[in-house]
């Protein structure tokens, strides 16, 4: 690869969204009707833009971040120590921002937007940038809880006639046994997996262990959310692999989890463990380890979900994720093209960095707020 002068930030314009979700999606930890995030356009000193999209929520539920801490940490912090120097690699980034505490989805925003910037300036795509060789990508669906065993039924069905092979299905307690039974008595074959957002302790481990028989891929992160060593147990009595997303933060967080036996499949978010480079060294230790890790979603639009694309390109992603088409979320996207789906199978863009374009008049309509901050 031909080397690239150091890349110099001279403006980031935040802009702050809020987009209406075609349909309210509830999990065990709340539901969501709107996303609210932040795009970070990062514009170097050729007048280049690099791209990236927040993934907190409004609120600390998922996770302790929301949209407001991304934006203090991102003017207060990060945003300085990104003006500091020239970035020679994308990398970088992992060292300079190390002495700010956590905040993963706030470094992950400038991680993602620089990667972009670093891939358009190669004239690569960021794919390929990052490693990746794959020119196609197998997606999933994650439908929220439903209202009735019926309605998620029906949802099911919806999925599989726009062409995705692979369904995971939000549980908690009191929703979990019916509509996994309800979703395998009518589809005996199909790849299904469940997900309690960490809505289960180990005293439910009786009805934990009920899952069992109805031969899902994985259950995701059933007990707490910061929790290794409860999981270690619950995978020791379980059959069913388990997956962990909310407690993965790190390299180290997903080491620490694979030698404790607390999981035996990783899902790996970009925003959660601080953006894609250390997405890399996660999927790499996961890869030297024979783990398999996929690509999971946090109801993106377009800027999240071209990243997460790029990210899937690599070797270890082995099984589908959860980037969905654009159109499952909204009504219109931020980006042109949109992303589309076709029998579960997304078609890896081949245009410098993120391959998708900013679609200005959609991004002005949904934006509420703008700050535009020089690097002086
Ligand atoms: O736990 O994977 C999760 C959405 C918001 C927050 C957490 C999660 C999710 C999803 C949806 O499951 C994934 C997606 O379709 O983007
Ligand atoms: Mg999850």
């Amino acid at each position: 690869m031909v080397p690239i002068s150091p890349i110099t930030i001279r403006q980031v314009v935040l802009h702050r969204l809020v987009m209406r979700l075609k349909a309210p999606f509830a999990t065990a930890f709340g539901t969501i009707e709107n996303k609210e995030f932040i795009i970070a356009e990062l514009i170097d000193e050729e007048g280049c833009s690099g791209f990236g999209e927040s993934v907190s929520l409004p609120g600390p539920i998922y996770s302790e971040e929301t949209v407001t801490t991304n934006e203090h940490m991102l003017r207060d912090f990060l945003l300085p120590l990104l003006f500091q120097a020239p970035i020679g690699h994308p990398d970088e980034l992992r060292t300079r921002f190390s002495p700010i505490r956590r905040n993963p989805m706030a470094k992950s925003i400038l991680d993602c937007a620089v990667w972009d910037l670093y891939a358009k300036r190669l004239g690569i795509p960021l794919a390929t940038a990052l490693g990746g060789r794959r020119k196609t990508i197998e997606v999933g669906v994650s439908i929220g809880i439903q209202p009735s065993a019926e309605a998620l039924l029906a949802k099911v069905k919806e999925s599989l006639i726009e062409g995705y092979k692979r369904v995971k299905i939000k549980i908690r307690p009191g929703w979990d046994v019916e509509p996994v039974q309800a979703v395998r008595e009518r589809y005996p074959l199909l790849p299904l997996m469940a997900d309690a957002n960490s809505a289960y302790t180990l005293e439910d481990m009786e009805q934990l262990k009920k899952l069992d028989e109805y031969e899902l891929m994985m259950i995701e992160q059933p007990l707490g959310y910061d929790d290794i060593v409860d999981h270690a147990r619950l995978q020791a009595a379980m059959r069913t692999p388990i997956c962990l997303d909310e407690s993965i933060h790190s390299l180290d967080d997903a080491r620490k989890a694979v030698e404790l036996g607390s999981c035996r499949i990783i899902n790996i978010k970009l925003g959660r463990v601080g953006g894609l480079s250390e997405s890399i060294r996660i999927h790499d230790y996961c890869k030297r380890q024979g783990v398999p890790v996929w690509c999971g979603g946090m109801l993106e639009a377009g800027v999240g979900r071209a990243h997460n694309i790029a990210l899937t390109t690599l070797s270890q992603f082995i099984l589908p994720g959860d980037t969905a088409a654009s159109s499952r979320y909204w009504e219109k996207d931020i980006i042109a093209p949109e992303v589309t789906v076709k029998d579960g199978v997304i078609e890896v863009p081949d245009r410098p960095g993120i391959g998708f374009d900013l679609d200005r008049k959609a991004l002005e309509s949904f934006t509420v707020q703008r700050l535009v901050i020089e690097n002086i």
